[in-house]
């Protein structure tokens, strides 16, 4: 048997490896010391990634992963799985007041259109209660991460967010105007992010304003470049055909969307009847010059390019693709874009240096595909190891395809070889993958995660809902292995894996933290002093309290107010020690917030319940937390 077939046969692998007792034994068996001393060995072993970690070691990696609906940004340790935090971002959140605190109403409210502060203002609300945080994607520089941002998109009321990765809270969440229910979502990976692309996935009417509902030719979709640094709309280009996902070069010149009803259709059989969708390719310095000439339609505030077929190409080329494709995957070699075909049992591999013939000398759009190798059944993203190779999830085969990009650009061009490496089930339905720093220029080709849509039989049964199952693959070798099935609540869609000194969080907030700069001004405006001043100021019918809190008492054992009073109550925590945060909360006043070490958070109620209402620290801080409490005293209005 050649080492090659060895290798392909999986005869020696991890599973005999791996453990040093395996190893052992192996050595002392003639086929362990040839194995051993062979290039095999060092090709499948010596490079396979550390899996167990002793209580109290560290992970290698960050996972941020999404929530779909449940609307929140999550933190994992990879590739042990454990799960380090929740940053609430779409959704509310009952432990750290995001939702209720002066500040991330602010988040949560300031980058809604007006017309959504009304509609929301009619119901009583200030902001939606709900999102989909479908894709979570770090700010690039030079075409890798750099660690300041992640952004996120909200499919469910097309919003954007981006997250501080200092202190992983959301800073800024923007609604995006004229769009509609943004799903695919990139930052720009070169020269830096730059811009953030993103896709409004749902056509509707330009001006939605209950005109139009069965003129399908009136209906448009939306491509959005938004700053990144300001949060703001750049631009927007109008497409025909919906967008699906996006990504974009590693040269800082096209974006790529791909539409899965090219056909404009507004039920299932007319979405699919084509068997030819297609990918947009946005031309951005092209864009960016229409946009300071003026060749645009200024809607809500936002310039807006027409880039729909049969309208000015120098913007857009439209490149078919078959079958309804919907993952768009930029390769680690900064030379290929992956559109991945979904009802096509193919990928369709775009190779960018032949982009500009199709901007310049109309060339044929498809002149720019340079393989389209059949893998498997659904389709739906790929990933990579930066070493040449392709990961991607076939949906309806519920397996993972490795291929070989070489070997399928060449059997394109008609060479006789089969690109298809290995192929591993998975456990079911995959949607998203995400390898090691796969989607930068670093990618590492350490760890591939399947995020599977169905868990079944997997695990315990809890119910009709299952959790999803996400499977942790060891990619180091010919053969994908899975190490660790991880079952999670609604619905980790997507993730990225990034290499842990990328990501530098802080212990405690800087006083000078523009996330609670109103805060700060407002006391500055009463004359106190938040570090070391507990007091309480009324002014007319409103009253602030301004409170300390140390381990394990608030600067103010009792306060008083009138009822009908709106309260608002500032805590700041001088508590400078790792981890010592502590809490707010009003019992039967449905007031709770967070406050981390040197935060002040603070939250505004009206006080309509008259008696004692003990405050109290619900984050446990101190052996004495539970006597870290409170009286808050409302006079009723007619003593
Ligand atoms: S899309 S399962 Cu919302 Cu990311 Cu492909
Ligand atoms: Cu402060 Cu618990």
């Amino acid at each position: 048997m050649s080492a090659e077939e060895t290798r392909r046969k999986g005869l020696s692998r991890r599973s005999l490896m791996t453990a040093t007792a395996g190893g052992a034994f192996l050595a002392g068996s003639g086929m362990g010391s040839e194995l051993l001393k062979g290039t095999l060995v060092s090709k499948a072993h010596a490079s396979t990634p550390k899996l167990n970690f002793e209580p109290g070691e560290l992970d290698p990696y960050y996972g941020f992963w999404s929530s779909g609906q449940s609307g929140e940004l999550r933190i994992l340790g990879f590739p042990s799985m454990r799960e380090l935090m929740r940053v609430p971002v779409f959704n509310r959140c009952s432990a750290t007041g995001w939702g209720q605190t002066n500040e991330s109403l602010k988040i949560l409210t300031e980058g809604l259109t007006e017309e959504t502060k009304a509609f929301l203002a009619a119901k009583g609300m200030k902001t939606y209660d709900n999102g989909d945080l479908h894709h979570p994607h770090m700010s690039f520089t030079d075409g890798t991460y750099d660690g300041r941002y992640i952004f996120a998109n909200d499919k469910a009321n097309t919003r954007v967010a981006r997250i501080r990765c200092d202190v992983m809270k959301c800073d800024r969440i923007i609604e995006i105007p004229n769009a509609h229910d943004i799903h695919g979502m990139r930052p720009q990976k070169y020269p830096r992010t730059g811009y953030v692309f993103a896709n409004g996935e749902h056509e509707a009417p330009l001006v939605n304003d209950g005109k139009i509902l069965d003129d399908p030719s009136q209906y448009v979709n939306i491509f959005t470049a938004i700053d990144g640094d300001e949060m703001k709309v750049a631009w927007q280009v109008m497409v025909s055909g919906n967008l699906d996902n996006t990504d974009c070069d590693y040269q800082g010149k096209y974006a790529f969307s791909s539409s899965y009803n090219s056909e404009m259709g507004m039920n299932l059989a007319e979405m699919t009847e084509s068997e030819l969708d297609h990918v947009v390719v946005f031309n951005l310095k092209a864009i960016e010059d229409g946009v300071a000439a003026g060749d645009v339609q200024m809607l809500n505030g936002v310039p807006v390019i027409d880039g729909r077929k049969g309208q000015n190409k120098k913007y857009t080329r439209y490149i078919p693709i078959p079958n309804s494709p919907h993952g768009v995957n930029a390769a680690p070699d900064k030379k290929h874009i992956m559109i991945n075909g979904k009802l096509s049992p193919t990928v369709s591999v775009i190779d960018v240096t032949k982009l500009d013939a199709l901007f310049d000398e109309d060339a044929d759009p498809r002149s720019c595909i340079v393989a389209e190798p059949e893998l498997g059944l659904g389709p739906l993203h790929t990933a990579f190891d930066g070493k040449g190779f392709a990961y991607t999830t076939l949906f309806l085969d519920s397996q993972i395809v490795k291929w070989d990009i070489d070997k399928a650009i060449r059997a394109y061009a008609g060479e006789d070889v089969d690109p298809i490496v290995s192929k591993v089930d998975v456990h079911y339905q995959p949607g998203h993958n995400s390898t090691s720093m796969g989607e930068t220029a670093e990618a590492d080709g350490a760890w591939l995660i399947s995020m599977n849509k169905f868990s079944k039989d997997r695990f315990l049964n809890v119910g009709p809902l299952k959790p999803e199952n996400e499977q942790l693959i060891d990619i180091s070798a010919d053969d994908m292995k899975v190490v660790h099935d991880g079952p999670t609540f609604a619905e980790p869609h997507d993730s990225i894996i990034v290499r842990a000194d990328i990501v530098n969080p802080v212990n405690a907030w800087s006083r000078d933290d523009a996330m609670f700069a109103d805060a700060v001004a407002q006391a500055k405006a009463d004359g106190v002093d938040l570090e070391s001043d507990d007091i309480v100021i009324e002014d007319g019918n409103k009253v602030r309290v301004y409170m300390t809190s140390v381990a394990p008492q608030f600067g103010l054992e009792k306060f008083t107010v009138k009822q009908g009073q709106e309260v608002t109550v500032y805590v700041t925590n001088l508590d400078d020690v790792d981890d010592v945060t502590h809490g707010f909360c009003i019992s039967n006043y449905g007031i709770a917030m967070e406050v981390a070490p040197q935060a002040t958070a603070s939250i505004t109620f009206t006080a309509d319940r008259p008696g004692v209402h003990w405050f109290y620290c619900q984050w446990f801080c101190h052996a004495l937390h539970m006597e870290m409490r409170g009286r808050m005293f409302v006079e009723p209005r007619n003593a």
